[in-house]
């Protein structure tokens, strides 16, 4: 009898044995077991002192981060430059011309099922390859979803919207602008609340939200949450994260908010920086004379005014905004390297991938325009980062890249190959050379069927309405001459057209496009004048 279990034991185990071996056979290959730390700042344009689009910026971290082994990607470019289409093409991998998710976001869970089809959001691709994923802060643009019905097929963990329990004082200043994690606002809510006064601001603020988010200044101990600036609370729970022992590799997100308006940050960064010695980008007086209506619609921005003519009007308005975005700067710096520092100390150090990414740049009146919402470089350009442990190559890749790869970069970093649902192309090849020539356009997408197709040496814009930019960014890196409508670049536009989409979804929960905002301000300017400023 006994003899009987055994071989009967015997025979199961050999039976289990071959079938595990076919099943291994048929299964693709392991993933490597690496971590990986994915740190996304908001609204980070290249003013990085590595990157030196602002000569004076303090940003210490980041510059060793990125001269200390990785590759940077000085010419990386968002699919689309706003925050919660820009994430959700990063995390899902797909172009926005795709998914039809575009600057209005409200609708796109709705066909979520027909976008996703294929695959997996990146954190759920790796959840379901046996990885712990955590996330902390803004990564989405809600925090760490925007499809509420899937966040747990995404995260095994993540942190509490520390900004939900703000204090009566740190709320009063802001006057309800959309999420708390924005908060704190400057004392007196800003430069704008001061020009208009409190009725106006409420009033105006029915209708815009944004009015008034565009300002800055520095926030004194009293201003600031009982545990800290959020982005301060956001580097705790990462520093927190990186010192348990883990079974599994994990996946942790880590999404600064700052430096997104308003540009508030304690005080102490705004001291590095000597206010009225700071460089302020030029803006040639007849920069919007080359710029088609169009362009001029998306320049005019979200204040009662137009962005450029309110600050304008606001005595030193524009070296107040230029200071505290330096100041945020200095500030994210500074949590950033608190999370690389404890990475760095921790058993994790050797065995983890970097990535860190922003969402899309920012303008400080450039082209008579703030914020980000445009196709220009100051817009679209981001700051993009990897570095694995199994490439010792560092240094800097100028080639033009998307921020839709870093998921197949991802992916094929981890030794995986299945990457065909994913619209955006592996990195790896610049990661283990960064002198390696791709000659891959980036292309990004401002609202509905408005392009920019960023190459090596040019950026051209094509807008809805056939308008169209084009800039020669060997002579020309500030792209004040539209070369679009000379007839010896002819040549030059026609390649570039090359890689506009042959076709587009239709913005999400839309049947048909009927226009929209620019299409109605042109009219409005065609009826009466367009403001002087834009001419
Ligand atoms: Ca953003
Ligand atoms: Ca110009």
């Amino acid at each position: 009898m006994l003899f009987n279990i055994t071989r009967m034991l015997n025979f199961k185990n050999t039976l289990l044995i071959v079938l595990s071996t076919l099943f291994l056979n048929c299964s693709p290959k392991k993933m490597e077991n690496l971590n990986v730390l994915f740190i996304s700042v908001d609204d980070l344009n290249d003013w990085v002192g590595v990157l030196n689009g602002h000569h004076q910026a303090i940003t210490p971290n980041l510059d060793k981060l990125f001269t200390t082994g990785g590759v940077y990607f000085s010419n990386a470019h968002s699919a689309q430059p706003v925050c919660a289409a820009s994430r959700a093409a990063i995390l899902s991998g797909k172009h926005p011309i795709n998914s039809g998710w575009y600057s209005n976001t409200s609708k796109m869970a709705t066909n979520y099922d027909e976008v996703m089809k294929d695959h997996d959001m990146l954190p759920e691709y790796l959840k379901n390859n046996g990885y712990d994923t955590f996330a902390v802060g803004k990564v989405f643009h809600s925090g760490e979803s925007d499809f509420k019905e899937h966040t747990n097929d995404y995260w095994s963990e993540f942190a509490p919207h520390f900004w939900n329990n703000m204090e009566e004082s740190v709320k009063k200043t802001g006057r309800g602008y959309r999420g708390y994690m924005f908060y704190p606002f400057p004392k007196d809510g800003g430069q704008l609340v001061r020009a208009y006064g409190e009725d106006t601001i409420n009033n105006y603020y029915r209708e815009r939200n944004r009015f008034y988010s565009l300002c800055g200044g520095p926030l004194s101990d009293s201003e600031i949450p009982e545990g800290g600036m959020y982005d301060e609370q956001i580097a705790n729970w990462a520093i927190d994260k990186l010192k348990s022992k883990r079974a599994n590799p994990f996946f942790m997100a880590v999404g600064f908010i700052r430096p997104h308006v308003p540009y508030t940050a304690p005080q102490k960064y705004f001291d590095l920086y000597d206010r009225d010695s700071l460089w302020i980008p030029t803006v040639p007086e007849d920069e919007m004379k080359d710029i088609p209506l169009f362009g001029k619609a998306i320049a005019y921005g979200w204040t009662p005014k137009g962005d450029w003519e309110d600050v304008r009007e606001v005595e030193g308005f524009r070296r107040d905004l230029v200071h505290s975005y330096l100041a945020c700067l200095s500030f994210v710096d500074g949590q950033i390297g608190k999370v690389i520092n404890a990475l760095n100390n921790s058993e994790y150090k050797d065995n983890t991938i970097i990535v860190l990414w922003s969402d899309h740049g920012q303008h400080l009146g450039e082209k008579r325009h703030y914020r980000k919402q445009a196709l220009w470089e100051e817009a679209t350009k981001s700051v993009l980062y990897f570095k694995t442990p199994n490439s010792d190559t560092s240094g800097e890749s100028k080639e033009p890249v998307s921020l839709l790869d870093i998921y197949p970069t991802l992916v094929d970093l981890l030794g995986e190959s299945n990457i065909e649902a994913l619209d955006g192309k592996s990195l790896k090849p610049q990661i283990d050379n960064p002198d390696q020539i791709v000659n891959n356009p980036a292309l990004s997408v401002w609202e509905y069927k408005n392009y920019a197709v960023r190459s090596k040496n040019w950026r051209y814009i094509h807008y809805r309405d056939g308008s169209e930019e084009l800039y020669d960014h060997t002579k020309d890196p500030e792209e004040y001459n539209n070369l679009a409508n000379l007839p010896e670049y002819k040549k030059v536009v026609e390649e570039h057209k090359k890689w506009l989409p042959k076709t587009e979804a239709l913005p999400v929960g839309s049947k048909e496009w009927t226009g929209g905002k620019y299409d109605r301000l042109i009219e409005e300017w065609e009826r009466d004048s367009i403001p002087v400023w834009l001419n």
